[in-house]
């Protein structure tokens, strides 16, 4: 067995809390799962990572890139270090993407066949071949808990025409991700060490804009009775009515039993908006990027919206407040907009560590205030 999913209660407007069971452990939802590219949430350390968010829970989950291991450091000598959790000293879940996303958009003279992918890495420009069975083997090495089917991403935007190809090319790399998948599963080398536990293969919806590919694209998915969903080509350029929209007609026709996942999503309020419409888990660089260059999330009392602030800005110089008087996290209970500025404007790399970290908070404490309040409404109005 590779998970369980129980859903706790369903609220009014369609969202869930619920507990997805992994080999590393237990995952309460609705998650935001922080990514981890290679191997590592840019700079921030896994102790660190185990210990942000309002209940000083930490971060569940964390997102690693098949793509990137598979270039650097490769994911045969990760599978010699003991698998990507031991190899990053990260024992809690781990899901790994399955390069599919990341050869569209990060490499370059990609050549599509029926086949699979041939690219050129972004790294050093080499060529290599990607195909469903592939990033199955990648992944299969990597061991992270939840492994992703092999998609195409369609661009945006895109004909009605191309839309339908792109999707009709990964629903045949989806069954060919499953079959090999269910054909080498037990040949992870820890496989023994989790009590026999194996990783668990996710669909990926895809279809664009268009409504009914997305409806045919979750069926044929269903059918292939995959331990979870996620719903992918999203948040690459459409207005954000439209994201909304392809979500709630997906969720749908997506089975209620299982878990659902939204990939690369989104501002606060997003991921907020998208977890009471039912979004189990979703995943995003947005805390770690904009950190990184000195944008920090925030409300300017409780209960307001969410802005992003500028920590560059000369006003901040000789600020002795933290970035949100309200935030409980380990960077705002200690340190000033000031100091936080001078790192910034200095190059510091703690500045990039300390406002990752805050964004990172600001983003678990999100989804662990929606869970609780999912409780207070599925406690009262419950539809369970
Ligand atoms: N497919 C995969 N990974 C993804 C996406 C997708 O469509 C997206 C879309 N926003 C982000 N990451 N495999
Ligand atoms: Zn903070």
């Amino acid at each position: 067995m590779g998970l369980e999913f129980q859903v706790d209660g369903t609220d009014v407007g369609g969202g869930r809390r619920g507990r997805l069971v992994l080999p590393h452990g237990v995952v309460e939802t609705p998650v935001f799962m922080p990514v981890g590219t290679a191997a590592s949430v840019k700079a921030v350390e896994q102790g660190v990572l185990e210990e942000i968010g309002a209940d000083g829970m930490g971060a569940q989950i964390i997102l690693a890139n098949t793509y990137h291991l598979y270039l650097r450091p490769g994911h045969e000598l990760i599978a010699r270090m003991g698998g990507v959790h031991r190899f990053m000293s990260w024992e809690r879940p781990m899901l790994t993407d399955s390069g599919g996303f990341q050869v569209f958009s990060l490499s370059s003279l990609r050549k599509v066949t029926a086949d699979g992918v041939e690219f050129r890495s972004h790294l050093d420009g080499s060529k290599h071949f990607f195909s469903p069975e592939h990033s199955m083997d990648v992944q299969i090495a990597l061991g992270a808990d939840v492994m992703m089917v092999f998609d195409e991403c369609v661009e945006h935007p895109a004909t009605y025409e191309r839309t339908r190809d792109s999707m009709g090319l990964t629903h045949a790399w989806a069954q060919r991700s499953k079959d090999h998948f269910e054909a080498n599963k037990e040949r992870v080398p820890w496989f023994e060490e989790r009590g026999g536990k194996t990783q668990s293969l996710f669909g990926i919806v895809q279809g664009g804009m268009y409504a009914d590919l997305r409806k045919e694209s979750a069926e044929r998915l269903v059918e292939m009775e995959l331990p979870g969903y996620a719903i992918g080509g999203l948040a690459v350029g459409e207005p954000r009515e439209v994201t909304r929209e392809m979500i709630a007609r997906t969720l749908e026709w997506l089975p209620k039993d299982k878990p659902r996942y939204v990939m690369g999503v989104g501002y606060p309020d997003e991921i907020e908006e998208y977890a009471r419409m039912g979004v189990d888990m979703m995943d995003c660089v947005l805390p770690t990027r904009a950190g990184r260059h000195g944008l920090v999330f925030m409300r300017e009392e409780a209960g307001g919206p969410v802005v992003r602030m500028n920590i560059k800005r000369k006003e901040y110089a000789e600020d002795a407040r933290p970035i949100d008087e309200t935030c409980g996290c380990m960077v705002c209970r200690r340190y000033s907009r000031a100091y936080l500025r001078h790192l910034y404007v200095s190059g510091e790399a703690l500045g990039l560590t300390l406002n990752s970290v805050h964004n990172l908070h600001f983003y678990l404490a999100t989804m662990e205030r929606v869970r609780s309040e999912m409780v207070a409404a599925v406690g009262s109005q419950s539809t369970l």
